[in-house]
């Protein structure tokens, strides 16, 4: 039996899920004398340092945990239940950690992108049964702004590299804590957690090189997910948005079974996108958050949910806040939820009133969740004008000129599924969705969605320049070389697609066999 410690920010069904198909019994923490009986004791923590403590302290954890973790039973930290066990964070200055381990939590200050999101490897400093079967080439999915400072460098298990060395796993007699997420990170960190439930021997893992341990650019399959015509929920595509053909809406299959596919074929990430969220209250659309239940059971690589994250009034008057919404898709098995047409409104109120109100759902959703679980939704399409003055938006100059030959552009923020465009541009909504507290951007391309003809570079170039968040680039990818050039003429973190892995034209597979050896990317695979 493990005992999971749900303090309940994020994602915590995911962990349950992973130990579940690993054969093991899950029961949870509901009262301190929990965390004292407990045998093996499991504490995900996702969201804000300070936000964690008070609700530990809140519910009289602290000194339950500090006796657990002095009694010798097994422990394993997660992301925030590692940082937890240190003095304190420079997230939250004043807040005092657990301080079972001497050290720091400190803010990522690099020049690349913060929150430092994705596969990335480690380097073992000791041996461990942690490890036990891992070749020390695997990589593991991270997600945090903030890292560990250890004070012992006795208790220091592995180390990764992301323009500083920091601290990616501990252990010291039972008590063990990684920054990665197990959960999240493939066959590789099902066997790390195995080897938590299973007491494995120790290996000594090969030696790891720096360079090793680089963060991998992103492969991530996107799930554009509506009713159809019949009312069943399917996965469908739109060239440039329009998802019909001969007017029936396009059907290229289940939702589950295709992020099931693509997690199998190597996908780093799925991303299901509630194309018509926009209409349908999407806590009414229950079968959404079964895809998202179902899928969490089987597929260990996060989960992205997208579409109608927003601030909502029922018939009967009854208002559901954004916070509302994500928080069901959280406990659904989200890790990250997007927002799109919601984003648009916020910069435009934000813009308007020169500030922002600290209650958009950008806002609410950072503040519990962390500002990695936010992910900004762009949909811009192309505009082209005259002179860089034409209009008060951010204009580039752009390689491939317009209908009469314009030399300049600026990219439209749309809504509602590209129906209606607004007076934003996508750098500037980049830009200030960042400043609110978003931890990515999804930039998309209407003008390039579903034509197998390239990213558009110049687009995510300039958005890319603009933030210090990660961002993924989105629509038009037709082959492997396609997402090299998005990898190597511009600095996205990530590649999405859909239409090219539907229709099995290429693999995902494919796409990482041709990048090997020239981006990193995260491979074996298994
Ligand atoms: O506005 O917060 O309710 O969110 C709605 C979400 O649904 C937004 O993220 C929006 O991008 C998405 N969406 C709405 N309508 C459509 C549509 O296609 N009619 N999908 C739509 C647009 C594009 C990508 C696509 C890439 C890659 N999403 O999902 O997967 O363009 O395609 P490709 O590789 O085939 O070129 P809200």
């Amino acid at each position: 039996m493990v005992t999971v410690l749900d303090y309940g920010a994020g994602n915590v069904r995911s962990v349950v899920n992973a130990i579940r198909s690993l054969g093991r019994d899950v029961r949870f923490v509901e009262r301190p004398e929990d965390i004292v009986q407990a045998e093996r004791l499991v504490f995900p923590g996702v969201g804000a340092f300070g936000e964690m403590m008070r609700v530990l302290r809140h519910r009289g954890y602290v000194d339950p945990l500090l006796a657990y973790l002095r009694s010798g039973r097994p422990f394993l930290g997660i992301c925030l239940g590692l940082q937890a066990l240190f003095e304190g964070s420079e997230e939250a200055p004043g807040e005092d950690g657990l301080g079972f381990f001497p050290g720091i939590v400190r803010r990522f200050r690099v020049d690349r992108a913060v929150p430092h999101m994705g596969w990335n490897g480690i380097r073992a400093r000791k041996p461990s049964s942690l490890l036990h079967g891992l070749k020390g080439d695997e990589k593991l999915y991270f997600v945090h702004s903030y890292y560990v400072d250890s004070g012992d460098p006795s208790v220091v298990l592995t180390v990764t590299d992301y323009g500083v060395e920091f601290v990616s796993a501990v252990e010291k007699g039972q008590v063990a804590a990684v920054q990665f997420h197990p959960e999240k990170s493939g066959p590789a960190g099902l066997k790390i957690l195995e080897n938590f439930l299973g007491g494995q021997a120790a290996p000594v893992l090969p030696p790891v090189a720096a360079s090793q341990t680089e963060l991998a650019r992103r492969i991530i399959a996107c799930l554009d997910v509506r009713a159809n015509d019949q009312g069943d929920l399917v996965v469908t595509k739109g060239d440039q948005y329009d998802v019909r053909e001969e007017g029936r809406v396009r059907n290229l299959g289940k939702p589950v079974e295709l992020a099931r596919r693509y997690y199998e074929e190597g996908a780093d990430e799925i991303t299901f996108l509630n194309i018509t969220g926009f209409r349908d209250f999407p806590l009414k659309d229950m079968p959404m958050l079964e895809v998202l239940r179902r899928t969490s059971e089987e597929v260990f690589v996060p989960l992205t949910i997208g579409g109608g994250i927003r601030d909502y009034t029922d018939k009967d008057g009854t208002r559901y806040d954004a916070l509302q919404v994500a928080s069901q898709y959280f406990r659904s098995g989200a890790d990250k939820v997007s927002i799109g047409s919601d984003a648009v409104a916020v910069v435009e109120e934000v813009l308007k009133r020169g500030g922002p109100t600290g209650r958009s759902a950008i806002e609410t959703i950072s503040r519990v969740y962390g500002s990695q679980a936010v992910v900004i939704s762009i949909d811009p399409r192309r505009v082209y004008v005259p002179s860089p003055d034409a209009v008060p938006h951010r204009v580039i100059e752009t390689a491939f000129p317009g209908p009469n030959g314009e030399r300049f552009c600026w990219y439209q923020c749309t809504v509602k599924g590209g129906r209606e465009g607004r007076d934003v541009d996508a750098v500037t909504l980049a830009r200030v969705c960042q400043q609110l507290g978003a931890g990515e951007i999804l930039l998309n391309c209407i003008d390039r969605d579903g034509t197998n003809q390239g990213f558009d570079l110049e687009l995510i170039h300039a958005v890319r320049e603009a933030v210090t968040i990660p961002v993924i680039a989105s629509s038009g990818a037709g082959c492997a070389q396609h997402f090299l050039d998005v990898f190597t003429k511009t600095r996205a973190e990530a590649a999405l697609a859909a239409g090219i892995f539907h229709r099995r034209k290429v693999g995902i597979g494919e796409v990482k066999a041709f990048l090997k050896g020239k981006v990193p990317v995260r491979w074996p695979l298994t």
